[in-house]
Order: structure tokens, then sequence, then C-alpha cells
């Protein structure tokens, strides 16, 4: 059992991390940068850096806390709902100086806050859970900012080590047996509203791609004409590579035969063995089509995640139940590329699926949706206002993504034509009864 203290302190610590990340996303650049906007599909970094005070204010300083305001007249500006990401830049936002103060202000408050608030007991799912929620939407911003520094023209000003190198993955594909196991959650303490609650699913055999599908492998369906050819593409994949010209992933640039990407200010060749990053939910699915293959679908993806066939128990991670190390995934902006694939033997799941968890997100084909017996917990707009069908399900978190920010049941969503997320996919295929037989549990 955890203690109260010994959790009071976790909590302060994340926060702590949390902070210092925002920190270094926003120190990173001059006063110019903060206020403006690097794309149309993001905030001026100085918006993320108050809303992330903001919200901190308003679940933790106030609701959890029970305090004053500390700037109740700005609550509007840094409602997400209340003003489009393109239209953020005109408002009369708190300047660099200002939302630095007021952040620190806020953090001070809640550590005071923490200190009073019993986290024992009853309340210890309650009080605690608005701390974690906090930290993961301090972490989410954060990775939201790092996107808008890869939008980011200029000079590079993040740096990190590069990723470890590859290694062998085994076959390329791995068969998951068909039959039942546990998606989402109802222990994880952290858990938000959307990976709740856990609830048996029956899935048929399939197969399932070892890694995440690598530029190498990419560039092989550019090279075949798949941006031309509507065969690899549903109808509204077709118009959307038409209407927006698209011909490879962003950032990718090509000279000569060779090709290039842009990464936070750095080109370089691109590295064969790297996930793909940088496509739409289309994209990965014309390639897909175009392999002979199709996206998993969000069931499916859990399941090779999770799924242990030894004890037919669903893992909290694929590697099992131990909280991520540097080991097990590329995570938490360590480096500021996706690694080659077989880089993290240790995160293998199970059924021998690597780099689950890290890396990339990966687009599935699901509709983001609630699970049967879903609660909104604790605002519905957390994640119910985005259910009905307009957002595709991504997966697994990315290198941008914190560790306290992802686990096996984590879900996130976006828009099918998105690109500017850390975004990849792997393939997945129905198995054939031969491949099946034998693979069917029962
Ligand atoms: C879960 C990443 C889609 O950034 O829109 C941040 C997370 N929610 N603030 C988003 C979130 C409220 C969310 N995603
Ligand atoms: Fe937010």
């Amino acid at each position: 059992m955890t203690s109260a203290e010994d959790l009071r302190a976790t909590v302060a610590d994340q926060l702590t991390r949390a902070r210092a990340r925002s920190a270094a996303l926003t120190d990173a650049v001059d006063d110019d940068d903060l206020v403006r906007q690097h794309s149309k599909l993001m905030s001026p970094l100085v918006w993320d850096l108050a809303h992330i005070g903001n919200q901190e204010e308003l679940w933790l300083v106030r609701d959890v806390g029970g305090r004053d305001p500390v700037r109740s007249d700005i609550d509007e500006l840094y409602d997400a709902f209340k003003h489009a990401r393109a239209a953020r830049p005109e408002l009369p936002l708190l300047g660099p100086g200002e939302a630095r103060g007021y952040v620190r202000e806020v953090r001070d408050k809640v550590f005071d806050v923490l200190e009073r608030t019993p986290l024992e007991g009853a309340r210890l799912l309650d009080g605690a859970f608005a701390f974690g929620m906090i930290v993961q939407h301090e972490q989410q911003h954060d990775e939201t900012m790092l996107a808008t520094h890869q939008l980011r023209a200029g000079a590079p000003v993040l740096h990190a080590p590069p990723p470890p190198p590859g290694g062998p993955v085994g076959p390329p594909e791995v068969l998951v047996p068909g039959g039942p196991f546990t998606m989402g959650t109802s222990t994880e303490a952290w858990a938000l509203d959307n990976e709740r609650p856990a609830h048996q699913v029956v899935t048929a055999p399939f197969l399932i791609d070892t890694t995440p599908v690598t530029n190498g492998a990419y560039t092989e369906f550019i090279a075949d004409g798949g941006y031309r050819d509507p065969r690899w593409w549903s109808p509204t994949g077709w118009e959307h590579v038409q209407s927006a010209g698209l011909t490879a992933p962003r950032f990718w640039s090509r000279s000569g035969d060779a090709w290039h990407r842009r990464a936070f200010g750095v080109t370089a060749p691109l590295d064969p063995a790297q996930p793909v990053v940088h496509v739409c939910f289309h994209e990965a699915e014309a390639y897909a089509r175009w392999a002979g293959k199709r996206l998993p679908t969000e069931v499916e993806w859990e399941k090779a995640a999770r799924f242990d066939p030894a004890t037919g128990r669903s893992l909290r991670y694929p590697w099992g139940d131990d909280d991520p190390t540097p080991e097990h995934a590329n995570l938490g902006q360590r480096h500021l590329s996706p690694a080659p694939v077989g880089a993290y033997p240790k995160g293998v799941s199970p059924l021998g699926v690597h780099q689950l968890v890290g890396d990339v997100w990966e687009w599935t084909s699901s509709d983001f949706r609630g699970y049967a017996g879903f609660e909104v917990f604790p605002y519905a707009e957390y994640s119910q206002v985005f259910f009905g069908g307009d957002h595709k399900v991504l997966r697994g978190g990315s290198f941008g993504t914190d560790p306290v920010a992802v686990r096996a049941t984590f879900r996130n969503w976006d828009y099918p034509i998105r690109r500017q997320v850390f975004a990849g996919f792997r393939c997945a295929r129905d198995a054939s009864p031969e491949v099946a037989r034998g693979a069917v549990e029962g």
C-alpha cells in the first residue's frame, strides 16, 4: 500500500517534473516566438503556458483547495472551447512575463493545497486523481508545445541525444489468438474517464505487425505511386490527398533520389529504420491497403499490447505491470525522434510485438467513442464532447509523451486529416483459418 506521504511526494515530484518541461519548452525561444502563431493548427506557446496554469487553478486551487481565485478574470481567455486555436493570437493574452508569474503563483498555492489535502481513506481517489489529472494535462500540453516547436521555422533550439540503435525484431507479423480479453481499466488510479471501465471483448484471431511501419517501407509506397493511385485510398482519403496536395509525410523533402526529413529545425537524411511519423489517418489507411493489410482496430491494438496468453490476463504495459523506464520505451522527450525498430527489446509484449508504447502514436481504424458503461469523470469536456465519429483513436504515445501521460489503456484522438501529431501506424490483417488454427483459445 502506498502511504499518503509517499503519494504526496510522488505528486510533488510529478508536478515539478512537468513544470521543468513546460519551462524548458517556453524558455527555449524568445518572447516574439512565444506570442507568435507558428501554425494555424496550434496556439501560441504563451497560450498553452497560461492555460496550463489556469486549469491548475480551476481544479486544484479552487476545487480541491476551496481557495479564492487567483485570476478569475482570465478564465474565459484560456477556455479551449471558447476560442479556436487559430483565433488565440488575437486575444488579449497574458504576455510572457505575466504568464510565467501567473503559473508560478498558482503552483505555490497548489503546493500548499497538496500539503493540506488528506490523501488517505475514502478521499484518496478523488483528491489524488485531481492532482494526477492536472499532471497529465500539463504533460499533454507539453507534447502539444513540442509539436508547435516542430512546426516552427528557424534555427534549432531544442537538443537531445539520438535514440538508441535498432535491433532484431523477429518475424514481421505475429498471430494474436482469438477469444476474450480484458480491455480498459477500472483499477488504474490515474486512468481518464474514456479508458474506463474494464470490460471483456472477444476478438477473432488476427495478425499484427511486429513493429510500426518504417520510413524505409513507407518510401516504397511512395515510389510505387501510392499517392497517385485511388485504389489504395478511401473516397474521403482520396479527396483529401488531392485537395491538400499530399505527396509524402509532412516534413519530408526529396533531393535527387534521397529523402530528407526536417525535425526541430534540423534537416537530415531519412533513417529507413525509424517508424514513419507525421502521417494522417488517410495516409496510414492507404499504405495498409497497398500492403495488402489494414489498420488494427483499437480493440486489436490493445489486445496485442496487453494480452498475456500464459495467464489470460491483461497487463498494464506491453512488458508487464511495472512503470516505464528508459529501457522499456522511447517516451518523455528524451530523444527528438522515434527510435529505429528493435531499439527496445525490454519493451516487447508477451506475443512479441515491439514498440507499442512510445516512439509514435499509432492510428487505429476506430472512431473515438465511450466504452459500454462509460461515465463522465470528472468533466464532460475532457472526452465525452469528442465522441461521435469525427475523431480516430490513436494509441501508445510518442517519443514526446511523458510516461505519466500514457498507459496501454490510454486513448488519444484526432481528426483523420491531422499530421502535426507525432503519429505513425502499424498494420494488421485477418488470420486465415489455417494460420489461426491452434491459436484460438479454449
Ligand atoms: C487528448 C491530446 C486530444 O490536447 O486536445 C488537453 C488533451 N485535453 N487539454 C488535447 C487535452 C484538454 C487532448 N488530447
Ligand atoms: Fe488543455
